[in-house]
């Protein structure tokens, strides 16, 4: 559904002044799938491009119930008790199919909503998770023109959401739960090399032995891995979101990890980086739904389909025969 007539110049300058009606609104345009609305809305982030880039940006994950919007809640409240502006910022690939997980979410972090410097984004329902880190980056760009200090993305952990999120933040936190496992408790390799700080949380009370025996076997297995950029070694903390202990010592090990980056020049080739694939990943988006609007290309998908189900084409034909038609055809 379109917004309806924007008037991009008004809302440009309601966030730049860090109205929080304004960023909502913002926010709402950019993850709009209207072709209007996204003429807009990339009017509107180039106008606020050169304000963005402030913020200190850093992505929480873990598997599902490890404790996430827990942490980002007492972590978020104690930043703002500092005098920092914190934005949350979600993305959940379940919400692709659900059209939203994370209104628990949101009454699971109540008292930061409540607080006048911070603002909660619960994820965008997008077609695909792909569409969903999309405008999540421009989503993080519009918070940082808003004047927030810092943004925490939250990602649940299903394997390919913490990749796109770990490519959008300078610092990314895995968070573990207590006890041993095989599979390191459900935990992809591949999101282990992803993290630049681990902690295990729920680690107070009974919980705390538990918690101690998990961060020392992944202690170990990070032991095996090559060292991360500007030799950067990973630290493995106890926390625990419930009752906040560690979470002086988490934040102070993300700020290190910042300060290391930076003066490495790692924090801007990191964000050189990641600008440059986003760019990559909005021109096979644009492709893709081009394509998909394509009738003529559309009608010889159909057609080759047919073919390649039933054996008599190959597959790299069928797709050059429909990229021919979407190259070549009126559409
Ligand atoms: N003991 C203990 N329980 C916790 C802690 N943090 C969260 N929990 C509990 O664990 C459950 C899940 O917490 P959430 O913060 O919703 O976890 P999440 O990772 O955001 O979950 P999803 O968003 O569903 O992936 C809730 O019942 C919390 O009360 C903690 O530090 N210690
Ligand atoms: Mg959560």
């Amino acid at each position: 559904m379109a917004t309806g007539a924007v008037d991009v110049g008004a809302l440009a300058a309601g966030v730049a002044a860090g109205d929080r009606v304004a960023l909502a609104r913002a926010i709402t345009l950019v993850e709009s799938q209207h072709g209007d609305d996204r003429d807009s809305a990339e009017e509107l982030l180039a106008r606020l491009l050169p304000q963005s880039g402030g913020a200190v940006r850093v992505g929480i994950s873990g598997v599902p119930g490890v404790g996430k919007s827990t942490l980002i809640e007492n972590l978020g409240a104690r930043l703002v008790s500092t005098g920092q502006r914190v934005a949350v910022l979600a993305v959940d690939p379940s919400s692709t199919v659900t059209g939203g997980s994370i209104l628990g979410d949101k009454a699971r972090m109540n008292r930061l909503a409540m607080e006048p410097s911070a603002f909660i984004r619960p994820s965008p329902a997008a077609s695909t998770l792909g569409g969903v880190a999309l405008r999540t980056r421009e989503s993080l760009l519009l918070v940082e023109a808003a004047g927030f200090d810092v943004v925490l993305v939250e990602t649940v952990g299903v394997g390919q959401s913490e990749t796109a999120v770990a490519d959008l933040v300078d610092t990314f936190v895995l968070l573990a739960l207590p006890g041993a496992g095989d599979e390191l408790q459900g935990i992809k390799r591949g999101i282990v090399e992803l993290a630049d700080v681990l902690a295990v949380n729920k680690a107070e009370g009974e919980g705390k032995k538990r918690a101690e025996v998990a961060r020392a076997e992944l202690s170990s297995a990070l032991g095996y891995q090559r060292p991360k950029a500007g030799g950067w070694q990973v630290p493995t903390l106890l926390v625990s979101g419930l009752t906040g202990e560690g979470l002086d010592e988490l934040w102070a090990k993300v700020m290190e990890h910042r300060r290391a980056m930076s003066t490495s020049g790692q924090l801007e080739a990191r964000r050189a980086r990641q600008r440059l694939r986003w760019l990559g990943d909005e021109v096979s988006d644009r492709l893709r739904r081009s394509l998909a609007q394509h009738g003529a290309a559309q009608r010889e998908y159909v057609r080759v389909s047919a073919e390649v189900a039933a054996g008599r084409l190959s597959v790299g034909a069928a797709a050059r025969d429909v990229i021919e038609t979407f190259l070549g055809a009126e559409p």
